[in-house]
């Protein structure tokens, strides 16, 4: 792992770690790049995550997403998720920012994660705002999906949507401005598991690189972040960060031997 990295984490007072849908990969969660299956073949994720798509076909949309909860609820947090869950333990201070909707981080153990795209557990009515709580149990849905009919909100008998940011929508203000203010701030920010094409969020590493941050990311396959980071390391994150968490602070990594080479320095 380059010296550089492991230097400036073991020093590091602020740490921000940004997450996307790669994190999520080994824990067997298709990321938004991913060809989609099932009743859901046809279209791209980005088509279906938004609010016209949810207006045109609310039955097909909400059971999309009712498919992406019960995935989640059958996944496990993977090598990665808990390896930063074990870094915010180690450092002043970690603040932890993700795309993703799943909430495999805080089943790793992180605290206070910072939702930009909001969280496929908080639907919510799309007249009267109010919170839906989700009946106990995994839905059962037949192999490839369904269909399924929005349920109401009990007290204005408006449709319940999911609780996620749909493209064309704004990032909820608070957590975009925490997120904005750590990455100014930080010594060192950690991309993990981005294409790093959605935005405002991609712009958080520019932010941390314009202040003057030690960057990394971690990434199987090349990003237009790779030119400006200070590192890029070529690798699943599943092993890559129980890797540098071993390195930095002679933590046993869970994962064994890293599959990674770093490809910039
Ligand atoms: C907004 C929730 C203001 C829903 C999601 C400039 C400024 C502002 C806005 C824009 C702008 N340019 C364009 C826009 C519009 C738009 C946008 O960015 N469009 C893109 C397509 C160009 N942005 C918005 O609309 C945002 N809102 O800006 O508000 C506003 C308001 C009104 C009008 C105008 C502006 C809202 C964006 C939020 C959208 N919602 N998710 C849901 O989940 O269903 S985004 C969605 O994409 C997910 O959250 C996902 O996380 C995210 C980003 O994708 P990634 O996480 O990076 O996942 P991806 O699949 O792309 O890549 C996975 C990566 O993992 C790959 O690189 C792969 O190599 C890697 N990988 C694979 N395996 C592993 C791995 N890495 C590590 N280890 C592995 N094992
Ligand atoms: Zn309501």
């Amino acid at each position: 792992m380059d010296e550089r990295i492991i230097k400036s984490l073991r020093d590091a007072k602020r740490v921000v770690v940004l997450t996307g849908a790669g994190v999520s990969a080994e824990s067997g969660l298709p990321t938004f790049r991913d060809k989609q299956t099932g009743l859901w073949e046809t279209f791209k994720a980005e088509d279906l995550a938004t609010p016209s798509a949810f207006e045109r076909d609310p039955a097909l949309v909400w059971g999309w997403y009712e498919s992406r909860r019960a995935a989640v609820r059958a996944a496990k947090p993977n090598a990665g998720h808990l390896a930063i869950a074990a870094m915010g333990d180690r450092v002043p201070r970690l603040t932890l920012i993700t795309q993703n909707v799943d909430d495999l981080h805080e089943r790793a153990g992180s605290r206070a994660v910072l939702h930009l795209h909001g969280e496929l557990a908080r639907p919510y009515c799309e007249a009267c705002r109010r919170p839906y709580v989700f009946p106990d149990g995994i839905p059962q849905l037949p192999r490839g999906g369904a269909r399924i009919e929005p349920p109401r909100c009990d007290t204005c008998g408006a449709r319940i949507r999911p609780g996620v940011v749909w493209f064309g929508e704004s990032l909820p203000g608070p957590t975009w401005a925490a997120a904005r203010e750590a990455a100014k701030d930080c010594d060192v920010l950690i991309c993990a598991g981005t294409s790093s094409l959605v935005y405002p969020a991609a712009s958080l590493p520019e932010i941390a690189i314009a202040a003057g941050a030690t960057t990394l990311q971690i990434n199987p396959n090349p990003t237009d972040l790779d030119g400006s980071v200070s590192v890029a390391i070529r690798g699943p994150s599943g092993s890559v960060l129980p890797q540098l968490l071993a390195e930095t602070w002679d933590v046993v990594s869970s994962s064994g031997g890293a599959d990674y080479e770093a490809v910039r320095t």
